[in-house]
């Protein structure tokens, strides 16, 4: 049994509920300590070996901007001194992989040598990382962690061509903790239920979604549910409201369960510019739904064009609408490509992904 620290944003995020459940997996062998600055909305404190360290953020008027690496580094050298910790892996690169680095530094000078695994999940790379001012942190951060990882090969690629990185990259794609072993039998009823789940930030082309909703709708009954919360909602809802869809566009909010609307949908749009993985996708798939999405970056590595979804050319909502109204007007398309969704799911079910971690943990304790 080891003793495991995870840090990570404790958000609505595919990374914090990636480092969730594999925090919840690892318990089952480990003791899995995070450090976030709260308690990550996966994460269930009752289970077993799973212990959660809240970073305080001192916030004093002299702060314009709180020092939050300065808390979070101070509380994982806490943190692996009074729990014996064995490793850290952070996801994201910034600012957690460079205050668990900063971390370590700090203990060797108490003769403790941790090693630091980092897993780059795409906005520290693709977004926030391309910042000029900061590139030189990253390269620090990727440079000098024991192992970095990535949730796709496109991720890697463009972390590579990117940042000036001379550190290996391992590859592994982001996974689902299947809780019932039933294959989803999926048949189109009416109306058809397409839905989006997002953060609703600009990168995700939310109103993409509103236009290609509005082709299909021309030709069959459809409602569209619209999931989350962000910067682009009241645009989105502004684009419903003038186009008279407000009948059969629902927007529920983030608070509503995932599980509950992907169990009622019988199509997902996610027009993302960018998505490094897409575990929202992979969620979908896990329910036997099919995705449409565009040809942007580790998400075309899920979802494969004519095979479990279609990918299109980012903000073509017309090959979006006609590729949907096919899909939804032939049950037997419709029936093979669900089918083959899931399928392309269970090959990402944690048990096979969990131990590619621990391999890298392995590796960085040797
Ligand atoms: O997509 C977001 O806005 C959230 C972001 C995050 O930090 O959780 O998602 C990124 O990491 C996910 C988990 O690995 C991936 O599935 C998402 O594709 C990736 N988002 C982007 O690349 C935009």
């Amino acid at each position: 049994m080891r003793s495991i620290g995870i840090i990570c944003y404790p958000t609505f995020g595919g990374s914090g509920i990636i480092a969730s459940q594999l925090g919840l997996g690892l318990a089952k062998k480990h003791k899995v300590h995070f450090i976030c600055y709260d308690k990550p909305v996966k994460l269930d404190l009752k289970e077993p070996n799973i212990f959660f360290h809240k970073v305080n953020i001192p916030n004093y008027p002299l702060f314009e901007y709180p020092p939050y690496e300065l808390a979070l580094t101070a509380m994982i050298v806490e943190v692996v001194q009074k729990h014996q910790l064995d490793l850290i892996h952070v996801h994201y690169a910034i600012p957690h992989a460079y205050a668990a680095l900063n971390a370590q530094r700090i203990l060797r000078e108490n003769a403790i040598d941790i090693p630091v695994i980092t897993t780059l999940h795409g906005t520290d790379i693709t977004l926030v990382g391309r910042s000029p001012n900061i590139t030189s942190a990253v390269d620090y951060a990727i440079n000098n962690s024991s192992i970095v990882t990535a949730v796709s090969q496109d991720l890697k690629k463009e972390t590579l061509h990117s940042f000036n990185v001379h550190n290996k990259i391992y590859v592994i794609p982001n996974f689902i903790d299947f809780k019932v072993d039933i294959k989803p039998i999926k048949t189109l009823g009416e109306p058809k239920v397409i839905s989006h789940i997002s953060n609703f930030r600009p990168v995700k082309r939310v109103v993409d979604v509103i236009h290609a909703f509005e082709i299909i709708y021309k030709e069959m009954n459809a409602k569209l549910m619209m999931v989350g919360d962000g910067p682009d909602l009241k645009k989105a809802q502004d684009l419903v409201y003038s186009k008279g869809l407000s009948s059969v566009v629902h927007f529920t909010g983030s608070k509503s369960s995932v599980e509950d609307v992907l169990c009622d949908t019988d199509l997902f749009l996610l027009p993302s510019e960018n998505e490094s993985f897409g575990l929202v996708a992979l969620e979908a798939m896990s329910f036997g739904i099919p995705v449409i999405t565009t040809c942007s970056g580790g998400i075309t590595e899920l979802v494969l064009n004519g095979f479990n979804g279609y990918t299109c050319p980012i903000g073509d909502i017309d090959d979006m609408g006609e590729k949907a109204i096919s899909l939804l007007s032939d049950d037997k398309l419709y029936a093979k490509i669900s089918s083959q969704a899931y399928e392309t799911s269970k090959k990402h079910d944690i048990n096979k992904i969990l131990p590619l971690y621990e391999d890298c943990y392995n590796k960085a304790l040797k």
